[in-house]
């Protein structure tokens, strides 16, 4: 009983500390190749969680992408170029059939990080974010899965510094 009542009082607590600052950002401790930092995205129609991804320029992280939708989705990192770039490469194989996207490509300049998932697949990339990143216009997280960008398949990365905090306010 006192076991019980202990996990209670601390599951309690543990959501008080959720809630606590609604809207805050948790400081984050920026990964490292030793010690990839656990970035969670998930995507689903036709949005991802979180809303904003944080990111510092620079570390490395290990990157959760999970499909909780229906439809195949993807996740492409990059600035405004890269995702003209592979939302005009997977527009020109819209219309073919259900399934996989069939294999598109766009040049190494803007290619960005993207990656696939199936839907209720989970995949797991480890990836060092370029250090210039912040330097390109409009960087963002997009699904160019025909269709999916024009549904508004889109979440802003906000920049964060090495002390973990943001080191700007120009995302929301
Ligand atoms: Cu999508």
């Amino acid at each position: 009983m006192l076991a019980r009542t202990v996990s209670i009082a601390v599951l309690a607590a543990s959501i008080v500390s959720c809630m606590a600052a609604p809207g805050a950002t948790p400081r984050i401790t920026p990964g490292t190749a030793g010690a990839p930092r656990e970035v969670n995205v998930i995507a689903k129609e036709w949005t991802y969680l979180p809303p904003v991804v944080d990111l510092v320029p620079g570390e490395t992280v290990v990157l959760h992408l999970v499909n909780g939708g229906t439809e195949v989705h993807e996740a492409v990192f990059g600035g405004a170029d890269v995702q003209r770039a592979w939302e005009e490469a997977e527009a020109a194989v819209a219309g073919a059939g259900p399934g996989p996207t069939p294999a598109v490509s766009v040049p190494p300049a803007v290619a960005g990080l993207r990656v696939v998932v199936a839907s209720g697949q989970r995949i797991d990339v480890i990836w060092t974010v370029p250090v210039d990143a912040p330097s390109a216009a409009d960087y963002h997280v997009g699904c160019h899965i025909p269709g999916h960008y024009d549904q508004g398949m889109r979440v802003p990365v906000r920049w964060v510094g090495p002390d973990g905090r943001p080191i700007d306010s120009g995302a929301p």
